[in-house]
């Protein structure tokens, strides 16, 4: 369970629970050398994003003497085509092999892409980029709140209950992450927690020990 404890009235608040959710490993990726980032050399993967995600990030690990930028995109007219010019949602452009593009915030759910452009020969003759892909998105329902208090009254601890629905997770091999966000008007994503699932018995959902009681001295901008 996860005690709060807050120094002042937010009689708005409100507690939620995303996930829980284990990052998705591509492995070996290539892409040739492309003038334009929409080129059919691009390398593509869809994301079907089914509710909101508390936690939305891509990182891209590529191979030395290659300059692959990672974009993310969103079908945001639901036209079912994804346009460069319109519909990025993030995106990361360094000189480097390494890119990551973290959303912030909620995000909504839709269709996603995830797109890595090789830009460059940085090295001249080698036309392909080799690159792995982590994404990591946690959204979901298996983590449930119960007791998740709608107003919390100061001094008084409000206890949350926090079960893991865990025959969701069945097959997985861990560890499968979620978040539970406390938050009021104003700051609707204030603090954080993160949680952890480990598939091994005795089945376990671990919150950070040192946010198990804490206390909200007053609202973050
Ligand atoms: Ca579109």
């Amino acid at each position: 369970s996860l005690d709060i404890t807050s120094q002042m009235a937010l009689p708005d608040a409100r507690v939620r629970a995303y996930g829980m959710s284990l990052p998705r490993m591509i492995t070996g990726a290539k892409a040739k050398v492309a003038a334009s980032p929409a080129a059919t050399e691009t390398f593509r993967t869809n994301i079907d994003l089914t509710s909101e995600a508390g936690f939305f990030q891509v990182t891209l690990t590529g191979q030395p003497n290659t300059d692959p930028d990672l974009y993310v995109l969103r079908d945001a007219n639901s036209d079912g085509t994804f346009d460069f010019a319109s519909e990025i949602v993030g995106q990361g452009t360094g000189p480097t092999e390494n890119e990551v593009v973290t959303l912030s915030g909620f995000t909504a759910p839709g269709k996603y892409q995830v797109w890595v452009h090789n830009s460059r020969e940085v090295v001249p003759g080698l036309s392909e980029a080799t690159f792995d892909l982590k994404i990591d998105i946690v959204s979901g329902d298996s983590l449930e709140l119960r007791n998740a208090p709608d107003a919390i009254v100061p001094g008084q601890p409000a206890t949350v209950d926090v079960c893991a629905r865990t025959a969701d997770l069945q097959g997985a091999t861990g560890p499968a992450r979620g978040i539970i966000v406390v938050g009021w008007k104003g700051a609707v994503n204030a603090i954080q927690v993160p949680v952890t699932w480990w598939p091994r018995l005795p089945i376990s959902v671990f919150l950070p020990e040192a946010l198990q009681g804490f206390d909200l001295m007053a609202p973050l901008p």
